[in-house]
Parts: structure tokens; C-alpha cells; sequence
């Protein structure tokens, strides 16, 4: 037997595999495993051996819902003992919420995951997509990387530390609260120092991934109608994007009897912040004091894609709203800093 690694390549959609139609790019069956098997380099002999499944129907990642990351994760872990590690093709509109799920849903998995995609398709002059793939394919290979990663252009990040920065650059993802894992220039260098240790190994997936939770972006003026829809049954979950350090407009009292009714009724509310760098304090001005009353949970420095995919598998794995509060401040996959 061959002592290549094994790499299972999912390819879920996005541009990387995507095709000039009439209204613009779009993923297209068998274009990428086309791509990848006429390309030379990725059939070397340095290069693991890839199995590819394109999975359909390929997605813009801007269909993407928490269903695909169940459906994601199931097909991971039920393939955990025969490849060494899980290369996910996928939209960069929504690969930060994917990557930051994954990373909760396989909190126990013991083997690279990573995550990648382009901003140009793998057929078309000057793509990112083969470089992409081609570090992506050498991370999930490596024996000290045990958790979900996100890679892209030179930038080996934390995938549940990752938020989309650029529509347009070759780098095009960041992870503001967390230095990068590694970085892929003339050498694929990780800092072993920065990645998660062993896990048990054992991945519990719940059967469903369909807990009601919303996301509402504070702002000036915002009226209380809206986060009363926000909270609205059947919402069990609600993540609030306050200002800087977790404040919102106290000066309402209709927003803030909005807050208090939908609390009442057991919504659970996670607070981040707006800024893309720092973190939640609620204790630090009065301003977050509402939230305090309504029992919400500073994110601390969770991202908002880290924050709501975190938020609604734990909701989906049912456990009561005060074990949800607890789980969703502590520190699962390395997404936030206690
Ligand atoms: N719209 C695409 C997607 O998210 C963007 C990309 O992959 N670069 O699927």
C-alpha cells in the first residue's frame, strides 16, 4: 500500500468550481473535479491522493443554510476513520459561518478540516483557486493540525476566528482577534504554539440543525418593531450586534420592553460588537445594563459568524437556555479568548 495520505475533498460550491452563464458566474456539476483532475500538479507524487465528491446541488454559498453544515459535518465524521484529513471546497460569501459551525460540530474530531475557495474560478485566467486548493490539500495533510482551519491566499487561519474582509483580494480572509495559525509563503510555516490540542476523537452531531435564531445589526434609529420581530416566536436564539463594547440605545423604553418581554419568554440573546476587533464587556457601561437584565451573554471576542453559528448548534443540541448561556461564554473550539 501507497503511504500517501488520503484527502477527502467535499466539494460543497463557490466560485472556485463556477462557470461564466448568461447571469453571471455559477456553479456547474463536473467542472470541478474536471479542473482538478487535468491539472498536473495535484497528482504528483508530493501531493496526497484526493478522493473528490461534489455534492448537489452545488451551492453559491449564499444559499447556503445551517442545514448544508450539518450535511457538511455528517459527511465528515462518518468518513473520520478512512482519510487522514477533509479538504471542504466551498462560497466565500458564507465560508466564515460554515467554518466557524464546522468547528462546533466537530468539536471532537481529531483531524484537519479545511476550509478554502476562490475568487476566481479554477478554469479562468489568473484563478486563486488552484494555489488555494493546493495549501489547503498540504494543511489537511500535516499531523499537528487537528481542527478546523480556514485557508486562503497565504493566510492559514482558525476557522471559527474568521470573518470575510475582502470582495475582491486574493487575501480575503481575516481573523482580527486571533494572530494567524500559519502562514503559506515560499514554505507552508504553522505555529504549533497557536493550534488546539488533541481531541477525544468522538463527534455527537445532532439530528437536526434547525434551532430559530436571528441576528440583528444595531444602529442609530433602529425601531423597537424590528427586534420585536427578531425576537418573535418561534426565535429561540438572538444575536445582537450592539456598539463597541456591547451597547445599544437605551433611550427607547418600547425597545427596551421588547428586550425584556422577548427574554421573558426564554429567548437566549448573545452580545457582540460591531467593531471587528476587541471585545464585549457588559459590565462597562450602563448602556449594556438592558441586555444584563434581559440575561444576555457577552460574546466576549467571538466574531458574529462564530457567535450565531455557535448560537444555534447549541440550541439545536438541546440543551436548556441556562446551559446554552453557559456553553455559549465558554471557550468550545478555540473561538473566543475567556
Ligand atoms: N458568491 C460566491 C460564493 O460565495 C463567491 C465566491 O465563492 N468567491 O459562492
Amino acid at each position: 500500500m501507497s503511504d500517501r495520505k488520503r484527502i477527502y475533498v467535499a466539494y460543497v460550491g463557490g466560485t472556485i468550481g463556477m462557470k461564466s452563464t448568461e447571469s453571471g458566474y455559477a456553479p456547474v456539476p463536473g467542472h470541478l473535479t474536471e479542473q482538478v483532475r487535468d491539472n498536473p500538479q495535484l497528482h504528483t507524487a508530493e501531493v496526497p491522493e484526493l478522493s473528490i465528491c461534489e455534492y448537489a446541488p452545488l451551492l453559491d454559498s449564499a444559499n447556503a443554510l445551517p442545514a448544508d453544515w450539518l450535511r457538511i459535518a455528517r459527511d465528515i465524521a462518518t468518513r473520520r476513520q478512512h482519510y487522514d484529513g477533509f479538504v471542504v471546497l466551498h462560497g466565500t460569501d458564507t465560508m466564515a459561518y460554515t467554518a466557524s459551525a464546522l468547528a462546533f460540530l466537530l468539536r471532537g474530531l481529531d483531524k484537519p478540516v479545511v476550509v478554502t475557495g476562490s475568487q476566481i474560478p479554477l478554469g479562468v485566467l489568473r484563478s486563486d483557486g488552484r494555489q488555494n486548493l493546493l495549501t489547503a490539500v498540504l494543511v489537511a495533510a500535516r499531523d499537528d493540525v487537528r481542527e478546523v482551519c480556514l485557508v486562503f491566499g497565504s493566510h492559514i487561519l482558525r476557522g471559527c476566528r474568521t470573518v470575510k474582509s475582502s470582495a475582491s483580494g486574493f487575501e480575503a480572509f481575516a481573523s482580527p482577534n486571533l494572530p494567524p495559525l500559519g502562514m503559506a509563503g515560499v514554505q507552508i510555516q504553522v505555529d504549533e504554539s497557536r493550534l488546539l490540542g488533541h481531541a477525544s476523537g468522538a463527534v455527537g452531531l445532532p439530528m437536526d440543525l434547525d434551532a430559530p435564531v436571528n441576528l440583528l445589526r444595531v444602529y442609530p434609529g433602529m425601531p423597537a418593531g424590528l427586534l420585536e420581530a427578531a425576537m418573535a416566536p418561534p426565535a429561540r436564539g438572538l444575536i445582537v450586534e450592539g456598539y463597541g463594547a456591547g451597547t445599544l440605545p437605551t433611550h427607547d423604553a418600547a425597545l427596551l420592553r421588547t428586550l425584556a418581554a422577548g427574554a421573558e419568554r426564554g429567548v437566549v440573546v448573545g452580545v457582540v460588537s460591531q467593531c471587528v476587533d476587541g471585545r464585549v464587556d457588559l459590565n462597562a457601561y450602563a448602556t449594556s445594563q438592558p441586555l444584563i437584565e434581559a440575561g444576555a451573554v457577552g460574546g466576549l471576542d467571538m466574531t458574529t459568524e462564530a457567535a450565531y453559528a455557535k448560537l444555534v448548534v447549541l440550541l439545536s443540541e438541546g440543551h436548556d437556555p441556562d446551559e446554552v448561556r453557559r456553553l455559549f461564554a465558554s471557550d468550545l473550539a478555540g473561538e473566543l479568548t475567556v
